[in-house]
């Protein structure tokens, strides 16, 4: 494992330019549950059951408890020193961009800066009505389901399955992922579209792609090197290796 760490940090320190895609993995080491973990509260639903429209205006308080509990978890994390790692990788990086499909903010809180939130942040709602979105950090939400002042009700401001993607944020990362020398896959099973295509553009562009996960995923046979294990692990080791002189 070790000659495969230095050898992605030795891709690292030669690259101009970088992009990152991470998901729920990532955050797992910050007691955040992932989607497909085995238990946990919701584990009955699946989110592409959850996180829709459809199951929104069927039973917005469902869906409301759901992201609430998310909420109360989230607040009650911190990043970890897989988000750390990412964040000093940016710096050193001329061309750098995080892509995340996760919703809790830990990123930013860690210290990246160039960051897309493909799939929304947790911590903005919106109204059904009227379109605008506002910060509302309240844990736990006092009115579930919550409503705006013009009687609507809120949702939260992420992407559902079937809606999609602000296509600014869509063309900004699909965009990296064909500029870059080198791509990372971190902390994601490479389910959920199209974020789960961005390694397979980067490597069709020439990228080094390497991928972070403690299991094999469907895009583990496409990528350049897998380096098995806990993001938190491995990442601040590959720092390491790119920050010795
Ligand atoms: C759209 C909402 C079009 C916020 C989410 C092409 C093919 C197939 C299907 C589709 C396709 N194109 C579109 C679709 C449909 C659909 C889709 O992908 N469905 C899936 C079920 C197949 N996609 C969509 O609907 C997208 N929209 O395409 O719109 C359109 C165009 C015009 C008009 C109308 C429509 C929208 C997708 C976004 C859905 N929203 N989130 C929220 O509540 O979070 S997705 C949600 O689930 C997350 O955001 C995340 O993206 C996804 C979960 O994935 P992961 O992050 O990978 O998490 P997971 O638990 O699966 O895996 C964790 C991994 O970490 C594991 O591999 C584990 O081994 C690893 N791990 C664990 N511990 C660690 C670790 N790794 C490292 N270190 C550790 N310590």
């Amino acid at each position: 494992m070790d000659s495969l760490i230095r050898a992605v940090g030795e891709r690292l320190k030669a690259a101009t330019s970088v992009a990152v895609l991470t998901g729920a993995g990532v955050s797992a080491e910050s007691g955040i549950p992932t989607f497909r973990d085995p238990g946990g509260l919701w584990q009955q639903y699946r989110p592409e059951d959850l996180a829709t429209p459809e199951a929104f205006h069927r039973d917005p308080r469902l869906v409301w408890e759901w992201y609430d509990w998310r909420r109360q978890k989230i607040a009650q994390a911190s990043p970890n020193p897989a988000h750390h790692a990412l964040a000093q990788i940016e710096r050193i990086t001329p061309q750098f961009l995080l892509i995340t499909q996760n919703i809790d903010g830990l990123h930013r809180l860690a210290g990246s800066q160039r960051v897309l939130e493909l799939h929304g942040c947790i911590w903005w709602i919106r109204c059904q009505a009227e379109g605008t979105a506002h910060e509302n950090r309240e844990v736990p939400l006092t009115d579930l389901p919550p409503r705006c002042d013009c009687g609507s009700l809120l949702r939260p401001d992420v992407v559902w399955f079937g809606e999609p993607l602000s296509s600014g944020a869509q063309a900004q990362a699909f965009a990296a992922a064909e500029e870059c020398d080198v791509f990372l896959t971190v902390g994601t099973s490479a389910f959920v579209h199209p974020a789960a295509s961005l390694p397979i553009v980067a490597k069709n562009h020439g990228a080094f792609v390497a991928e972070i996960n403690p299991v094999p995923t469907q895009i583990t046979p496409l990528v350049d090197s897998h380096l098995q294990g806990q993001a938190g692990v491995i990442l601040p080791k590959i720092l390491s290796t790119l920050t010795k002189t």
